[in-house]
């Protein structure tokens, strides 16, 4: 049987004035990443253009002319889909479904519809289920007037007078709960695994980034692991640590997260927020970024966005980036960013390893950073610390003294806080 490959036309809407949304890409590019979009679904894209528009058409986005012109195009190129890069309502989808006669998928049903492609462990395919019932549930409630048909009053299911809008949110709701308590599992163990991490004196890294920066390749790199790293777009959904050790970078674990986008859907920031978490526990954020993309500024700007919205705060201690990909780039541009680097960023290429050294020697820095040296005196009535100190601290030299040990140490600052809190409390 031959499979027949799906169709599709690419739509950007250009919203104008107080319309705009407050996106950094450029309209240009949102068509590209629409199309690899479409692609990473097996969609292929037939024809992409950009409207402008004035004033976005309640019910059809679009003005009458432009979805004619849509319409024409639709009917000449024989396409299934129509993809809209950007947020429809409802109502505005049903109404250009019904007018154009294929379907008609926007910007988050897209990457939804990638997410739940790429799931492949339990926990990630129960975090997109919820992303999709979330999107599905707003649906629900913008788009009433076809749904509400009242029940007889009579009906034992849904109780008097509830009507099917009622009965197709609880039923949703239903679901929600039960995917997130089924989550909360997996949460739990999470929290154990991170409990008994922090028993020990592990410094974590996060690999965070624009999706195909290049996270999974330095990942692989790093720790000789052969996580999926691939051309296209969320190759990673789960995210995945692993320890490295290397010349002085010892008790360190690595973990490669999930890569961002611009216009992530909100439904799926808010359900994949506990896979997200692992970036706030980190001791050092790595932004991974693809320089020789024209759009690598931009993208930047969206993933130092996304960031913040999932509530962690960045400084010079605890954040690096990498501007990746320069074995992309000629010579001339790279001597550019080299001569306008920051102090925090390490130029390298994940795929061939060049300039791998500046970033071990940058995590290193950071690392110091984060480690103070101390000479403390342990009343022997605390000397039960010790052997926590030995644990949790590289103890530099020990001196017995008659109602005290004098003790030298490098510890973290994290640690150094658990142990005030702990010695306070005994
Ligand atoms: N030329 C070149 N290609 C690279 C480099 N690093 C990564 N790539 C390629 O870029 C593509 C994406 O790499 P991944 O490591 O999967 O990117 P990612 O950031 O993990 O992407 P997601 O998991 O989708 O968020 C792959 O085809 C890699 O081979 C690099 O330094 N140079
Ligand atoms: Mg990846």
């Amino acid at each position: 049987m031959i499979k027949k490959t799906l169709k599709s036309i690419v739509c950007h809407p250009e919203l104008s004035g107080r319309f705009k949304k407050n996106s950094t890409i450029d309209s240009f590019d949102c068509t590209n990443e629409a199309v690899l979009l479409a692609h990473s679904l097996g969609i292929k894209v037939e024809f992409k253009k950009i409207y402008k528009i004035d004033r976005p058409n309640n019910s059809t986005l679009f003005n009458n002319g432009q979805v004619e012109l849509i319409n024409n195009k639709i009917k000449e190129l024989n396409v299934d889909f129509l993809i809209i890069d950007g947020k429809l309502s409802p109502i505005q989808q049903r109404n250009l479904e019904k007018r154009l006669l294929v379907k008609v998928i926007d910007r988050t049903r897209l990457i939804l519809d990638i997410f739940e492609k790429r799931a492949t462990t339990r926990e990630g395919a129960l975090q997109v289920e919820l992303a999709q019932l979330e999107y599905q549930k707003t649906r629900l409630v913008k788009s009433w007037t076809h749904l509400e048909r009242q029940r007889g009053s009579l009906s034992f299911i849904g109780g008097p007078g509830e009507s099917q809008l009622e009965i197709d949110r609880r039923l949703i709701n239903n679901q929600i709960i039960k995917i997130k308590k089924k989550l909360q599992d997996f949460k739990n163990t999470r929290n154990l695994h991170r409990n008994q991490r922090n028993k020990k004196p592990y410094f974590i890294i996060a690999l965070v980034g624009y999706t195909n920066a290049g996270k999974s390749t330095l990942f692989n790199k790093l720790t000789n692991e052969n996580v999926l790293s691939k051309n296209m777009l969320f190759a990673t959904l789960d995210t995945k640590m692993k320890k490295l050790n290397k010349g002085n970078l010892k008790n360190i674990i690595i973990t490669d997260t999930v890569g961002f986008i611009s216009e992530l859907p909100t439904e799926l920031i808010m359900s994949f927020r506990s896979t997200l978490e692992e970036i706030n526990y980190a001791d050092l954020l790595i932004n991974v970024r693809d320089i020789s993309s024209r759009y690598t500024e931009a993208q930047n700007v969206d993933v130092i966005n996304t960031i913040e919205e999932i509530g962690r705060e960045i400084n010079d201690n605890n954040y690096l980036e990498i501007l990746n990909k320069i074995d992309l780039i000629d010579e001339g541009y790279s001597e550019l960013i080299k001569r306008n680097m920051a102090n925090n960023q390490v130029m390298m290429s994940a795929s061939t390893g060049q300039g791998i050294g500046d970033l071990y020697e940058a995590i290193e820095k950071k690392i110091n950073n984060n480690y103070e040296i101390l000479r403390i005196k342990l009343e022997y009535d605390k000397s039960a610390m010790e052997s926590w100190l030995y644990d949790n601290a590289v103890v530099l030299e020990k001196k017995y003294n008659s109602d005290h040990i004098n003790i030298k140490l490098k510890i973290s600052k994290k640690n150094h806080a658990r142990f005030q809190s702990m010695l306070i409390a005994m």
